[in-house]
């Protein structure tokens, strides 16, 4: 001990000594740690000698270890290979043999850079038949793969709250991070990010871990509701009461859709009598409206603010996602200004009494 901290104290007063390695090569927290096991004695005796080298040594080392790092870093990535390779040593082989069924792998191993939201084999296996039907088609094949392709290399840290990010594919996808119950999560469309296999180091980009394939939005809100025959009474009561323009615009908005049968378990002559009454529907429809794009995996139990201005009530268990007393029966329809959750029962906001 001793002689390894008058060792240490050369080392550090003189650079030299072979007994304590260079210091690029020794954590400056292992070095604080040494000089703190100083026999207490010694320490008063060499209390001029400690305050004359300490400052020399971490000033020094920020500047260097910092140049090393990236130097390590850049090596590291370049080591790796190209994203092909470094998506089949994370085990990502569906996306690995996609990539190279829809002829991409030679774009993927040029200089790029690119960023790669790369979905793991449980999301390629839990797609739906017709979904894995599909994809069997090369031309959407390679949609479906270059929407999940960005161009340049955004790290982990870049990602914000409702960043909008052009894809390589052409349309727009939107990055979502959220605390719930403590935890950071983060979502691309609504596809939950391996935030423990982020930043994954390729030689020419990134490879970020999804766990679900990403789908091209078809539009916004309004247009995805359009294309599907059970909201059409909540397309037509939108447009009553005027919040069509709204529901399309820039947003983002979460909604939550009742469907059909939803609208058709009010009681009989409700709907007509509302479509009657463009402020009272307008007023309904906002309180199914949260500001914000609230992804499923980015919900937590307790109150909400919606559009509207009151509040509703979330509450999220094993059993999925429930808003006041209405289920949500499908979630996550990303699209361009938000995301879409049908639910099974109509919302009314608080104090409304139908008449
Ligand atoms: C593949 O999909 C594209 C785009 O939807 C379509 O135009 C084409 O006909 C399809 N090819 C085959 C072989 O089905
Ligand atoms: C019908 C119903 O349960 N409405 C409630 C929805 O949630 C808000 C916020 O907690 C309450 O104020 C409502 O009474």
């Amino acid at each position: 001990m001793t002689m390894f901290s008058a060792c240490l104290v050369l080392a550090l007063a003189a650079s030299s000594c072979t007994a304590v390695p260079h210091f690029l090569d020794v954590p400056i927290d292992n070095v604080k740690k040494m000089v703190l096991e100083y026999d207490p004695v010694r320490r008063v005796h060499n209390l001029g000698h400690n305050e004359r080298v300490k400052p020399v040594f971490p000033l020094e080392s920020f500047a260097i270890r910092q140049f090393h790092d990236s130097i390590k870093k850049a090596e590291i990535a370049a080591a790796a290979g190209p994203i092909p390779d470094v998506a089949a040593k994370l085990g990502l082989t569906d996306l690995v043999d996609a990539v190279v069924a829809a002829g991409l792998k030679d774009t993927l191993d040029s200089a790029g850079p690119f960023t790669v939201f790369g979905p793991d084999n449980d999301a390629f296996a839990n797609l739906p038949e017709w979904a894995k039907e599909m994809l069997k088609n090369v031309t959407i094949l390679t949609d479906i793969l270059t929407y999940h392709v960005l161009s340049g290399k955004v790290e982990s840290k870049s990602l914000a709250n409702e960043l909008v990010v052009d894809t390589v594919e052409g349309k727009k996808l939107r990055i979502n991070l959220y605390t719930v119950d403590g935890k950071q999560v983060a979502t691309a469309q609504c596809a939950p990010i391996d935030l423990t296999r982020v930043d994954q180091a390729a030689s020419n980009g990134v490879i970020h871990v999804l766990k679900d394939v990403m789908y091209p939005p078809p539009g916004n809100l309004v247009v995805l509701l359009s294309k599907i025959k059970v909201f059409s009474t909540l397309v037509e009561a939108a447009q009553v009461a005027g919040l069509v323009d709204t529901l399309a615009g820039p947003g983002p908005f979460t909604l939550f859709a009742p469907t059909n049968n939803a609208f058709a378990k009010l009681p009989p002559g409700t709907i007509e009598k509302l479509l009657a009454n463009p402020t009272e529907l307008a007023k309904i429809l906002k309180y199914h409206v949260l500001s914000g794009t609230y992804c499923s995996a980015g919900l937590s139990s307790g109150n909400v603010e919606t559009v509207e201005g009151q509040d509703v009530k979330i509450t999220v268990s094993a059993d999925g996602v429930v808003v006041n007393e209405s289920k949500v029966i499908a979630a996550d329809a990303s699209v361009t200004n938000g995301v879409v959750h049908a639910i099974d029962t109509v919302l009314l906001p608080p104090g409304y009494v139908l008449s």
